[in-house]
């Protein structure tokens, strides 16, 4: 089963399946309540890196698809209240609902409004990686990219 790998800056680099993560305290039970028009449940960003331990050097959090073909890098300071939906109807997520695991950051700005926005909300999120300087990352930086990004196969809006 694919797991979520968290690593980098950390103190202790491991990998979540559903089970772990399900065992975390802080867990959200309605995903619709933060984030509206979303499906299912999720853990907290901060729940995950507690058990990780980020060192005092990590500044930023790179979030990248298990594929490898998307990745966004944002200031961890920007995603306290993020979360992470791994869970529907007590099952796995959904892959069309972006599962295993599917980042969300709560309020977020539309895509391309300031260095975090709604393209940062990674689907298929395979692996987390704190850093001191910003990873990688392949969010489109202009709405051309952004539509163009859209209509490559496999990248449509999912329900
Ligand atoms: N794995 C993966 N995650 C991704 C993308 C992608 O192409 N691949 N696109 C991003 C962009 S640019 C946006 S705007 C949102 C769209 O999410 P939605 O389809 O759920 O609305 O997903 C983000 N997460
Ligand atoms: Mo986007």
């Amino acid at each position: 089963m694919t797991q979520l790998h968290v690593e980098g800056e950390v103190r202790s680099p491991r990998a979540f399946g559903f089970a772990e993560l399900r065992a975390l305290s802080d867990q959200i039970g309605d995903v619709s309540r933060l984030i509206p028009g979303r499906e299912g449940s999720a853990i907290r960003l901060q729940a995950v890196l507690e058990q990780v331990g980020p060192k005092e050097t990590a500044r930023y959090i790179t979030l990248e698809s298990t594929d490898g073909k998307f990745s966004a890098s944002v200031p961890l300071e920007a995603v306290q209240e993020g979360i992470i939906a791994y869970r529907f109807n007590d099952a796995a997520l959904p892959e069309n609902k972006g599962g295993p695991y599917r980042f969300f950051i709560p309020n977020v700005a539309e895509c391309h409004v300031g260095e975090v926005d709604a393209c940062a909300n990674v689907k298929f999120l395979g692996r987390i990686c704190l850093s001191h300087e910003k990873g990688r990352d392949v969010r489109p930086t202009s709405p051309q990219a952004h539509e163009e990004h859209h209509h490559k196969p496999g990248h449509e809006h999912l329900d």
